[in-house]
């Protein structure tokens, strides 16, 4: 039997950023320092397939710290938490490891320095999202406003129009984060900026890669979990580059067969928190059913690196 002929086109940069790298390292080595069990307050990235195989090598999630008991170190997850978190591990005297990704710290420290200047944040963001509730949780409440989209700005209540700064959730789409300042700049003027984007290189870069390969495709797989901020955008920056079957799969066995039939040209991307043996599956599937080619279109190399937390380096 001949395989039908299909053209998979392999976005790149994709799958795992230097935070997420980072983050799973942290677990693995605090694992290999101290021992199972190790919390991990909140999945330490939005992948079931990443969690359960910490999981398996002895990581126990909890979604709060009161969950975890004292004697046990703690780590919190890429996303970043509350001030009030780490300050009650502290007061347990627990051992507690901040997983927080280093971009996501510096719009946590961004934060602060404005509001230190007398300015109230404007966080754009998703309510609810742990990155948006641990960002705002770096002030007392009240000091940090969330906005979701451009409709939010028109009715947006602040203490005073020309003491406002803006920051960022650092996986929001590039896109409709432009139409959302742009609407804060026209009704507030004095608003204040990062000095540089808060969305973050691997978001970035991510979103231009699915741009670059829509117009040669007629439907987009993003793997990644139904949780995963990052991965949910890069979905809608598939559909509004004009790919009109854009899906997210977490692995290969949600593909829907049905739903490609006919079509000759696929795109392939995963979110920050996916991992590439899941984007190997997704292509042998493929390979399975079709007479695959692969091609890569890669828009940016990246080679960010972050270290792990010094207690965690001097234990390797
Ligand atoms: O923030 P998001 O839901 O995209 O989180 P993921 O899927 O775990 O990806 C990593 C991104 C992150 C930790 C915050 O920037
Ligand atoms: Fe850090 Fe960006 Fe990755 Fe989030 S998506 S963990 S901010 S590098």
């Amino acid at each position: 039997m001949t395989l039908p002929p299909l053209t998979l086109y392999l976005a790149a940069p994709r799958g795992f950023c230097a935070g997420v790298d980072r983050a799973i390292k942290i677990v693995e080595l605090a694992l290999q320092k101290w021992g199972a069990p190790v919390y991990v307050r909140h999945e330490i990235v939005h992948n079931k397939f990443v969690v359960d195989d910490l999981r398996a090598k002895g990581a126990v999630f909890v979604e709060e710290l009161d969950e975890c008991p004292d004697d046990r170190p703690v780590i919190f997850s890429a996303h970043g938490v509350p001030k009030s978190v780490p300050a009650a591990a502290q007061a347990r005297a627990m051992i507690a490891v901040d997983a927080t990704c280093p971009l996501v710290t510096k719009v946590h420290n961004e934060a602060a320095r404005h509001s230190a200047d007398g300015l109230q944040m404007v966080m754009i963001g998703h309510e609810g999202h742990p990155e948006t509730v641990g960002t705002m949780g770096q002030l007392p409440e009240g000091e940090v406003v969330l906005v979701e989209t451009e409709a939010d700005v028109a009715g947006l209540v602040v203490r005073d129009p020309s003491k406002l700064a803006y920051i960022t959730q650092t996986t929001l789409s590039v896109d409709d984060t432009a139409g959302i300042v742009a609407a804060l700049q026209a009704r507030f003027p004095a608003i204040v900026g990062p000095h540089k984007e808060d969305i973050c290189y691997a978001t970035t870069n991510r979103q231009a890669a699915v741009k670059a390969i829509a117009p040669k495709i007629d439907a987009l797989l993003v793997i990644g979990a139904p949780n995963s901020s990052n991965s949910k955008r890069l979905v809608e920056v598939g559909r509004a580059a004009g790919c009109a079957y854009a899906q997210l799969v977490q692995r290969a066995v949600d593909i829907d067969w049905r739903a490609l039939e006919g079509i000759g040209a696929v795109g392939i991307t995963a979110g920050a928190s996916a991992p590439e043996v899941l984007v190997n599956e997704v292509i042998d599937a493929f390979r399975a059913r079709y007479d695959t080619t692969v091609e890569l279109v890669e828009t940016a190399q990246e080679t960010v690196e972050f270290k792990v937390p010094r207690v965690l380096r001097e234990s390797v």
